[in-house]
């Protein structure tokens, strides 16, 4: 992996992805993107009503059955700071089965979106590791291994924003072990 790369492009911090000023923030959502608990539900709450207006009329129109995982819709931002949201879905944790392609798509299809929709930031909430159950180290390093395929491929700058400080020293040491 290059490092040099990661350490221009990636910022790594902790905080309330609902306050940060980048052109585009990732929401861990679910199938029928109607909003929920966790960032997706601090994500509604900051943007307000409209988001999930404008939720329902991608259920309208083109997810009618919902969005399955690893796909990616973008909304407006609405009353949050950044300009638009990109909503996705993270699998939920089998012990029993690799889901970790579903993951990946995550993190690959919506940096492909943000980039075709000439954003030039974005940042990513951990997904799938609250609610959804993910181990945290090993969507940390399903996380990188995007980074390294995708950082070479736009200009992306890339937040990765954690909501403790536990898990941004978490995500800090697996980046360090897979650098
Ligand atoms: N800013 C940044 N990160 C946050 C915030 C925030 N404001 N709030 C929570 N996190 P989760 P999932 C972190 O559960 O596992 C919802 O109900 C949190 O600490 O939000 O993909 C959806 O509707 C954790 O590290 O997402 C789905 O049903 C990370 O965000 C389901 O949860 C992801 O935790 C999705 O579960």
């Amino acid at each position: 992996m290059d490092k040099d790369l990661f350490a221009r492009r990636v910022s790594v911090i902790t905080g309330d992805i609902t306050q940060l000023e980048v052109d585009v923030i990732v929401n861990a959502a679910n199938h029928s993107l109607m909003g929920g608990g966790g960032v997706d539900g601090a994500i509604h709450r900051a943007a307000g009503p409209e988001l999930k207006q404008a939720c329902q009329r991608l259920r309208d129109t083109d997810w009618p059955d919902g969005l399955p995982d690893g796909k990616v819709a973008l909304t407006d931002g609405f009353n949050l700071p950044a300009r638009y949201v990109i909503h996705t879905v993270g699998p939920v944790y089998a012990k029993t089965k690799d889901k970790s392609h579903l993951l990946a798509n995550c993190y690959r299809n919506a940096l492909a979106l943000a980039d075709e929709r000439g954003c030039r930031s974005i940042a990513f909430p951990a997904i799938s590791t609250g609610i959804y159950g993910y181990p945290f180290d090993e969507a940390a390093r399903v996380v990188l291994n995007v980074l390294d395929e995708a950082l070479p491929r736009h200009e992306l700058d890339v937040t990765l924003c954690f909501f403790s400080d536990k898990d941004a020293e978490a995500f800090a040491t697996v980046m360090q072990e897979v650098l």
